[in-house]
C-alpha cells in the first residue's frame, strides 16, 4: 500500500474511522453504520483524500462531460413538492408554459449540424401531456435525428402517464423504449425514506415506485442515473438509507451509470426558511457518496446548481463527471436560487474549467463511451475549428 494513504489512515485517532478506511483501501464494501460514521466523524480533508483515492483508482484524473441540451416541456405540475418552485404554478397556470410537440421539435432542429449527443427532457407533470403525447414526441425526435440519445422523464412523470393510460410499468416502459426513449435521468428520487418523503413530497411516486421503474428500465436493457436531494430536513442516516436502497438495486441490475447528489436550493419555494448547506457539507456529501456507492461507476456534480468554482472543487472530493455544456439549462434551478442564472458553458470553457484544477477532460456520450480526450487539444479558437466541432 502506498505510504501516503497509509499515513492518512494512521492520521485518524477514531478506531471506527480507521477500520472504515482500511475496508475502503481493501476495496471492501462499507456498512450502513460506517456510512453514518463517515458523515458524523470524518473531517473534510480526510474524507476528501479517501474519496479522491477511490476516484483515482476508478478513473485516474479523467473528468467526463457531454454535449447536450435540455427541453422542459412544461413547468406546470400537479404535484406539490415543497422544495420545488414549479409546484406553485398549477393553481396559477398563466405564469406557466407548456410546449407543443412542434415547439419542442423546433428546439431539437435548432441543434441540427451541432455536435450534441444527448437531449435531456424533464419537466413538471401536466395533466394534458399524456402517454400518447410523449410517444409522439419521442418518435418525432428519433425520426428527425436517430443518433441523438434521448434521456428523458423521471419516474414521477412516467408513473403519472402510465397510470393515466392504464398501463403497467412493464407495458409503459416497453412502449416508451420502443418509441425512442434511450435512458432515464436521475430525478424524482429526493429522499426515499417515508419519514422525510411524506414531509417534502408526499403526493408523488414513493420510493418503491421509483425503484421499480428504474429496475424495469434496466431489465429492458436501458441505463439510468439516480439523484439524492440533500441539505434540508433530512438526517445523515436518511441519506445513507437512500444510498443503501440504490446500492442494493444496482447489485441486482447493474443498470445505473451515475449518482448525482443535488444540493437543496431555497429560493421561492415552501422550504425557503431552511438555510442552504455550506460548501463544506456539499463536499462531504460528494466524498461520502464516492465512498458508499462502490458499485456506481460515476459520481456527478451538476455544475449549473452548484456553481462553477464549487464544481471544480468537487473534483477533489470524488466527483469524476460534471454533466455537460448545457445551453439553456433547466429553469428549475434558476427558479430555486442557483448562482448560475444563465448557465451556459461552451466546450472550451468546460475543458478549461477541468484543466485549471489539473484533471483530464474527456467528452463522453450518455453511456460513457469516450468521444474525445482533450489532453493536448489546443482550445484557442476551438469553437471555430470545424474538425473539432
Ligand atoms: O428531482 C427541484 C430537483 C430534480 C429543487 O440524470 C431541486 O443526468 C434543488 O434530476 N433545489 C430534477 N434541487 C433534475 C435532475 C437532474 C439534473 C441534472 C442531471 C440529471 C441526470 C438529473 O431537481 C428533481 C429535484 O430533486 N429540484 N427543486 C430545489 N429547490
Ligand atoms: Fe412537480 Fe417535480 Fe417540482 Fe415535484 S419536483 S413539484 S414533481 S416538477
Amino acid at each position: 500500500m502506498e505510504t501516503g494513504i497509509q499515513a492518512l489512515i494512521d492520521s485518524v485517532n477514531d478506531t471506527q474511522l480507521k477500520q472504515v478506511a482500511e475496508k475502503i483501501l481493501r476495496k471492501e464494501r462499507i456498512s450502513f453504520d460506517d456510512g453514518v460514521a463517515l458523515f458524523e466523524k470524518g473531517s473534510l480533508s480526510w474524507l476528501g483524500a479517501l474519496a479522491n483515492w477511490v476516484r483515482v483508482q476508478k478513473h485516474g484524473d479523467k473528468t467526463y462531460f457531454n454535449r447536450n441540451f435540455h427541453i422542459e416541456p412544461t413547468n406546470v405540475c400537479v404535484f406539490s413538492c415543497k422544495f420545488c418552485a414549479y409546484s406553485k404554478l398549477y393553481a396559477n397556470r398563466e405564469e406557466g408554459w407548456e410546449l407543443s410537440i412542434e415547439q419542442m421539435m423546433h428546439i431539437v432542429k435548432s441543434y441540427d449540424g451541432k455536435p450534441v449527443t444527448e437531449v435531456h427532457i424533464v419537466g413538471g407533470v401536466h395533466p394534458k401531456m399524456n402517454m400518447a403525447f410523449f410517444v409522439d414526441l419521442l418518435k418525432a425526435i428519433k425520426a428527425h435525428r436517430p443518433d441523438l440519445h434521448i434521456k428523458a422523464f423521471t419516474p414521477v412523470e412516467l408513473d403519472y402517464m402510465f397510470k393515466k393510460a392504464k398501463l403497467s410499468v412493464e407495458e409503459g416502459m416497453k412502449m416508451a423504449h420502443e418509441a425512442g426513449l434511450d435512458s432515464l435521468p436521475g430525478g424524482g428520487a429526493e429522499i426515499f425514506h417515508p419519514e422525510i418523503r411524506t414531509q417534502i413530497c408526499e403526493d408523488k411516486v414513493d420510493a418503491d415506485g421509483w425503484l421499480h421503474i428504474h429496475k424495469t428500465a434496466h431489465q429492458l436493457g436501458m441505463h439510468s442515473n439516480a439523484t439524492l436531494l440533500y441539505g434540508h430536513i433530512e438526517k445523515y442516516w436518511h441519506r445513507i438509507d437512500h444510498m443503501e436502497r440504490l446500492r442494493k438495486l444496482q447489485d441486482e441490475t447493474g443498470g445505473f451509470n451515475t449518482f448525482i447528489p443535488l444540493k437543496f436550493r431555497n429560493k421561492d419555494n415552501d422550504m425557503s426558511h431552511i438555510p442552504e448547506s455550506t460548501v463544506i457539507e456539499d463536499m462531504k456529501m460528494y466524498a461520502v457518496s464516492r465512498l458508499y456507492m462502490d458499485n456506481f461507476p460515476h459520481i456527478k456534480a451538476y455544475w449549473p446548481m452548484l456553481g462553477r468554482q464549487n464544481a471544480q472543487l468537487s473534483l477533489a472530493f470524488g466527483v469524476n463527471d460534471i454533466d455537460g455544456t448545457i445551453d439553456d439549462s433547466t429553469k428549475i434551478y434558476a427558479m430555486a436560487g442557483s448562482e448560475e442564472q444563465t448557465p451556459a458553458m461552451n466546450t472550451a470553457e468546460l475543458v478549461t474549467l477541468i484543466r485549471q484544477v489539473k484533471r483530464q477532460p474527456v467528452e463522453r456520450g450518455t453511456l460513457y463511451n469516450e468521444i474525445r480526450d482533450y489532453t493536448g487539444v489546443d482550445m484557442e479558437n476551438f469553437e471555430l475549428n470545424p474538425q473539432l466541432n
